[in-house]
């Protein structure tokens, strides 16, 4: 029996969304099944950038005019709801940045720099998006440190002993994880993990692009050290993310870009910062980008996390059951309980690039390719995946209409 509690009226939060009402190729509804890569944006959303821009644009922390001090009030505010957003403790953990990428390099680029070198290890996963990796692999070839990689079960999610195994060596100093994967949908056991990595001497970050969108999101709970989203992914703007950082680790940590808003005094002979999180924001900051994350926050949580969540398992839970009815089609992953709203799949005789082409002439817009995750797509002996993600706006009907495009697709290509 549905939990009356974990609905909402899907056609109202489908009213909210403009894009959801127009026209693909000038005729087909728009079927938006690409939501791992970017969402779509609420109206309140795109009214609060538009507000910005046309009643009080300035820059924010240094007039003293009326509109700068609306504009910092507002961005201010937007780093509030936030911080109440993931439960974090202050708002000085909580850095705006361009998103999660920014905020993985952030990370290594000053914790890294200052505390990893020859002999220590920085232990990754097989499923990490590119951004989770690639940092850590520019600052391993400067400090001589080693990245080991925590491998991956047949069912898609994580060696827990083999983790285990690779903690017990005492060099581990940092554990790096994404906590839903964005191919293969696996949601990690970021919790345990965590306290295994502090009890094996090591901190943690974890990479939350593809769960703060979809999941109700403790900081505080979790007792990460550093957590990294962005906010196109959860219905906020292109060019703003957050990095959250427990307070300790982030006052003894060193700024990473030098500029204007992050010193205390400049001199000639040299500078002192500021306090946080302004530390780690240089120059003129995403105003608008910020104000409209603020946003979306609001109505994510006006709508209920819990609820976007409920709603996303139930639609995950359908697709994967009728696309596991297709036949020559082939799903990657654990079953839907383990599982995110992410549903990637190869088709037998059909590259992932041409199936994209075919479903986009349809309206249904889905991703191929390797999504960012090579090393995970090595490891699953192919080169590319077809990728439907859903979110809180997605519906049974456009489920069916995925299947139906899929069918056709076979017979566009005679299989
Ligand atoms: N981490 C994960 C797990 C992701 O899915 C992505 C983006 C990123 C990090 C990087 O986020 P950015 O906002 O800094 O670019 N993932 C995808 C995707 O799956 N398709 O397009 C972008």
């Amino acid at each position: 029996m549905t939990d009356l509690t974990l609905t909402y009226d899907l056609e109202a939060v489908r009213a909210d969304f403009p894009i959801l009402s127009e026209k693909h190729h000038d005729d087909v509804p728009l079927i938006y099944l690409d939501n791992a890569a970017s969402s779509q944006k609420p109206l309140k959303v795109i009214e609060a950038i538009d507000t910005y821009y046309r009643t009080y644009n300035a820059n924010v922390h240094r007039g003293v005019h009326k509109l700068s001090e609306q504009a910092t009030k507002a961005y201010e505010d937007a780093r509030i709801k936030i911080r109440r957003f993931i439960n974090a403790g202050s708002k000085r953990e909580i850095i705006f940045t361009r998103g999660t990428t920014e905020g993985i390099n952030l990370v290594a680029q000053t914790w890294g720099r200052v505390n990893l070198g020859v002999g220590d290890v920085v232990l990754s996963t097989v499923m990490e998006h590119h951004s989770n990796i690639v940092p850590w692999q520019i600052l391993a070839a400067e400090k001589g440190f080693t990245i080991k990689y925590i491998p991956i079960l047949e069912d898609g999610t994580l060696d827990m002993g083999a983790y285990a195994a690779l903690l017990r060596d005492n060099s581990v100093k940092l554990v790096v994880v994404v906590h839903v994967s964005n191919v293969l949908g696996t949601v990690n056991p970021v919790a345990e993990m965590i306290q295994q990595a502090h009890a094996a001497g090591a901190l943690a970050l974890v990479d939350g692009a593809q769960s703060i969108p979809h999941m109700p999101v403790d900081v505080k709970a979790l007792d990460v050290d550093f957590f990294a989203f962005s906010g196109h992914k959860m219905i906020g703007p292109t060019g703003i993310g957050i990095l959250y950082g427990k307070r300790e680790h982030l006052e003894a940590m060193p700024p990473w870009m030098g500029g204007g808003d992050m010193i205390e005094t400049v001199r000639l002979e040299g500078s002192t910062w500021n306090e946080l999180p302004y530390k780690f924001e240089a120059g003129t900051p995403i105003i608008a980008g910020a104000i409209g994350l603020g946003y979306a926050v609001d109505y994510l949580s006006e709508l209920g996390m819990d609820k976007i969540h409920a709603h996303e398992q139930t639609i995950t839970a359908y697709a994967l059951e009728r696309l596991s009815e297709v036949p020559g089609l082939k799903l990657y992953g654990p079953d839907a309980a383990q599982k995110g709203a992410v549903a990637a799949f190869s088709f037998e005789g059909i590259h992932p690039h041409d199936l994209a082409q075919i479903l986009d002439s349809g309206g249904i817009a889905v991703r191929a390719g390797h999504h960012c995750a090579m090393p995970l797509h090595t490891h699953l002996g192919i080169p590319a995946t077809t990728r439907a993600s859903f979110y809180l706006y997605n519906t049974t009907q456009e489920v069916d209409a995925l299947i139906e495009g899929l069918y056709k697709s076979k017979k566009t290509f005679a299989l």
